[in-house]
């Protein structure tokens, strides 16, 4: 069939609509119609070039919401009519991370995935006979697209698309790193480094557990009021307190017989690895937890003395907040219709495909929070 898309054919290109091609589905694939789409960094890194595994040509986007509209041979867990997410971390319960209990990171269609390509190694998008990739299995910048059985939630009938699509990723993963990941306590006190369609979804997560102290770090200083709108308690920024963070944070944190500062749990969702050394080092010593949610650069590293480690700081990573999508991507979605978490202020622009390039060009601003495509 002949379907709508908006198509990076090179790296650092803008990206063009045009109609391409689409096969229909293969056994333990699902078509789905995408209703609606986020506009996240990743697509961007990708877009931008600066990812060394980007694959073009290609149809981006990974934060959808749609519709099964056809299904092929054998698959059974979704039916036609059926509203989705596509999941980039696919849930497969068979493989032996998805039967560890220990991590989210499904192995199942893992290769396939990385090189563009469905499971049985083709691809179901062409333009005039030339293979167009898909994108973290998703490739939602396209108003119909192919994913695996295993890599669509199905949610609730009467969520709307434009707003549950940012739990595809944005949402899930800043809730998911609160409450799967670093496991937050009632009481506790948390910092969170960056507030950004990720970092708000965290400040968000810790106000659902009961965090006591939940301080927003930041360096624009409009984001105070965007943290204090999602249940932030207080705002820090690194350019207007004269001096290094990391001990005004462990002094605001000081609590105690012994007056030893630091957080329970901090939060990197900036991607930048001094940011992330801060993070750890703003930990309580002997407990702390530091998440790393942000994705840095290319070959980036990062650094602390060992003895923050020694000391019983704790340095963790997450994927997609830890989320098995199958199981924890509904229940996201339920938390939303029945007003648990918030979606719609931080979408803050609703765009035609169209005008897709200025969704990034907004991000880049840092104008949004975030932009969503509706077809
Ligand atoms: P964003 O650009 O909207 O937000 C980043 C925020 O960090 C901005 O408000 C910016 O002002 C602030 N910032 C920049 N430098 C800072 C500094 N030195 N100190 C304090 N604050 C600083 O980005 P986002 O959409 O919120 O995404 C954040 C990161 O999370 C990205 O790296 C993204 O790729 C990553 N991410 C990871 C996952 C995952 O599964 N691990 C999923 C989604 C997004
Ligand atoms: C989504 N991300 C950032 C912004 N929006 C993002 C990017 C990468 C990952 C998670 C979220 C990620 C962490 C660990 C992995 N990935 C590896 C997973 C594995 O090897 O099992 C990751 C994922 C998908 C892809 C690449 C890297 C891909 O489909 N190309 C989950
Ligand atoms: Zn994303
Ligand atoms: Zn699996």
């Amino acid at each position: 069939m002949d379907v709508k898309a908006a198509v990076a054919f090179e790296a650092g290109k803008p990206l063009e609509i045009a109609t391409v091609k689409l096969d229909g589905p293969k056994a333990g694939e699902v078509l789905v119609e995408i209703k609606a789409t986020g506009i996240c960094h990743t697509d961007e890194f990708t877009r931008s070039g600066a990812d060394p595994e980007g694959l073009f040509p290609a149809i981006l986007g990974h934060e959808g919401a749609g519709v099964v509209v056809e299904i092929g041979p054998g698959v059974t867990s979704v039916a036609v009519g059926d509203n989705v997410i596509p999941l980039y971390t696919p849930e497969c319960r068979e493989c032996p991370s998805c039967l560890s209990r220990k991590t989210n990171l499904c192995t199942k269609i893992r290769s396939t995935q990385g090189q563009g390509v469905m499971p049985d190694g083709t691809s179901r998008f062409s333009l005039d006979g030339r293979k167009l990739h898909h994108y973290m299995g998703c490739s939602t910048f396209a108003n119909f697209t192919v994913l695996p059985e295993i890599a669509v939630a199905k949610i609730r009938p009467d969520a709307p698309f434009d707003k549950v699509c940012y739990i595809g990723c944005g949402v899930t993963t800043g809730v998911g790193a609160v409450i799967n990941t670093a496991k937050v306590e009632p009481g506790a006190k948390c910092v969170v480094f960056g507030l950004g369609g990720i970092g708000l979804n965290v400040i968000q997560g810790l106000r659902l557990v009961g965090a006591d102290m939940i301080i927003g770090v930041d360096t624009n200083p409009a984001k105070k009021a965007w943290g204090e709108r999602f249940g932030m308690t207080h705002f820090v920024n690194p350019k207007e307190i004269g001096g290094d963070v990391v001990p005004y944070l462990v002094n605001m944190t000081k609590h105690g017989a012994d007056q030893i500062g630091g957080a329970d749990y901090t939060f990197d969702c900036t991607g930048n690895v001094n940011v992330m050394r801060q993070a750890l080092e703003a930990c309580h010593r002997g407990w702390g937890q530091s998440i790393i949610i942000g994705v840095a650069a290319a070959g980036a590293e990062i650094a602390t003395r060992p003895f923050q480690l020694v000391t019983g700081r704790v340095w963790k990573g997450t994927a997609f907040g830890g989320a098995r999508g199958r199981t924890d991507v509904p229940r996201i979605v339920d938390w939303y219709m029945e007003g648990k978490i918030e979606i719609d202020p931080m979408i803050t622009h609703t765009l035609p495909l169209a005008d897709i390039n200025r969704g990034f060009d907004l991000m880049h601003a840092g104008e949004s929070i975030r932009s969503v495509v509706v077809y």
